[in-house]
């Protein structure tokens, strides 16, 4: 991508923040016995938030820090202290950014200050002392904190404008706005002089609103030749296009039959796009045959507000603009809909799915399992325990064994493995013993390892 080129759509990899984890700690004091727990909860991560910056005009800066991170939320303490929560990361967007999960719209950020949190921070782990009921008042559990929120997003600027220029490049598009606002494109005698949108504020008999300039648009813009097709979407908001026209036509093609091009080009770009009201301002009415290629294009498209002007020379701009605000005023804001807008469909997502793979192997998959697991400290068996329970409490046991789940059957979920001895309780234990755990049974494994060397000693003793 060009280093001046307007970066208008950018993927961004966010991940909101992990709860800090519980404590695990008990009151010890002297002439104190039995001090009881005292490890305190762990402190929230940090949300990303997006938020609608009216200064910004580009997503230039995300385009070079696309990865994202919040902050962790703080481990918890002894003497029941909680962990401090991680502040939200905040990222500012320009105004008119559309946020885009999987192809689908999940926000439109159209006013100054509006926030949208994309990626929610983990909630923190619960230290020992959450744990202390009548059956267990000594818990040697903590959770470990709450993975925050990883999400991958398509960010994409649509300029907000009323008013959209349309028009072959050298038309005098720029030099338009430049009369009727105070923006200060560039004006050139040479096409494609413009290269990004320009905005500007035009004031009319006391209405006001937003012009966009945009690149030139050539024969073949609509499929995506020349600069116009790349910013064609930033007129997909606006609600008047201003179609203007050059009588001395551009590259050999005469202005009448530029109208019916660029007409064509808007169709193929999209059918919203060329349903949008259309005033034809024939520009440069100072050059010679102007008034004449005027006349011809008023007797084609009789239909279509006409107006002939000079933008140079600041002639018959007036009219153009009384018949902007009084289309305007006919064609109310009409705001994108996010994809949620309108009835709410909450797909159920399974807690989690169960899938045989090859060697009799089984996985499971779904959310809330990854997080049970990922907050589950396995090194400390009540915690093991723990997961076991919910397991079965969910219902996770019935239905591995519905699916014929086996002695010895491995089954890996969240990237760990886990062997299947008649229940999960134990099988979790394998994890545990395998990553140093107290009370943890052999795995399979190392049953296997241990009846070998038994075998091989016989035979030694054999020989
Ligand atoms: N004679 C005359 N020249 C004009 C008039 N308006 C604009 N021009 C000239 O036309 C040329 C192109 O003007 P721009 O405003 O840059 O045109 P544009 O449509 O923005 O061009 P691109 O950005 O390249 O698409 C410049 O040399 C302007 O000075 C006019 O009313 N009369
Ligand atoms: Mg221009």
């Amino acid at each position: 991508m060009q280093a001046n080129s307007f970066l208008d759509r950018v993927k961004i990899y966010v991940k909101a923040g992990k709860g800090g984890d519980g404590c695990l700690s008990f009151r010890r004091e002297k002439f104190i016995e039995f001090g009881g727990p005292n490890g305190g909860n762990g402190g929230k991560g940090g949300d990303v938030i997006l938020k609608a910056e009216p200064n910004l005009t580009t997503l230039q800066e995300l385009a070079y820090n696309p990865h994202i991170e919040a902050n962790d939320g703080a481990k918890g303490g002894t003497y029941n202290k909680f962990g401090l929560g991680a502040d939200a990361k905040i990222v500012l967007v320009p105004l008119g950014t559309v946020v885009k999960k999987d192809g689908a719209v999940i926000a439109d950020l159209t006013a100054a200050g509006q926030e949208i949190i994309i990626a929610h921070g983990g909630r923190g782990g619960r230290g020992n002392q959450s744990f202390k009921t009548h059956q267990n008042t000594a818990p040697r559990i903590a959770e470990i904190g709450q993975p925050g929120e990883e999400i991958t997003l398509v960010l994409e600027l649509k300029v907000l404008a009323d008013v959209g220029l349309v028009g072959f490049p050298n038309a005098g598009k720029s030099t338009f706005l430049s009369a009727v606002s105070a923006a200060r494109p560039k004006v050139a005698d040479y096409p494609f002089t413009t290269l990004n949108p320009n905005l500007g504020i035009c004031t009319h008999k006391g209405k006001s609103f937003v012009i966009a300039d945009i690149p030139g648009i050539i024969e073949g813009a609509g499929k995506g030749k020349g600069l116009g097709h790349q910013f064609l979407k930033h007129i997909e908001r606006t609600r008047v296009l201003l179609h203007l026209v050059d009588p001395a036509g551009f590259g050999g093609i005469d202005a009448v039959k530029s109208i019916k091009i660029l007409e064509d080009e808007l169709k193929t770009f999209s059918k919203d796009l060329a349903k949008k009201p259309r005033i034809i301002v024939v520009n440069k009415a100072d050059t010679s045959g102007a008034e004449e290629v005027f006349e011809k294009i008023k007797n084609k498209y009789a239909k279509l507000p006409l107006f002939l002007i000079s933008a140079a020379a600041r002639k018959g701009l007036g009219k153009v603009l009384d018949e902007t605000v009084k289309t305007l005023a006919a064609k109310p804001v009409k705001a994108v809909k996010p994809a949620q807008a309108g009835p709410v469909v909450h797909a159920i997502a399974p807690v989690f799915t169960i899938t045989r793979l090859e060697e009799g192997r089984m996985q499971i998959t779904g959310k809330k399992i990854e997080e049970f697991i990922a907050m589950t400290n396995f090194a400390q068996p009540q915690a093991v325990e723990r997961l076991g329970k919910i397991f079965k409490k969910i219902g996770l046991e019935k239905a591995l064994l519905k699916r014929g789940v086996a002695e010895g059957t491995t089954i890996i979920a969240c990237g760990k493995e886990f062997e299947w001895n008649g229940g999960f309780g134990a099988e979790i234990s394998a994890e545990a013993e395998r990553i140093g755990g107290h009370g943890a049974r052999e795995s399979k494994a190392q049953r296997l390892a241990k009846r070998k060397a038994r075998r091989e000693k016989k035979k030694g003793l054999k020989l």
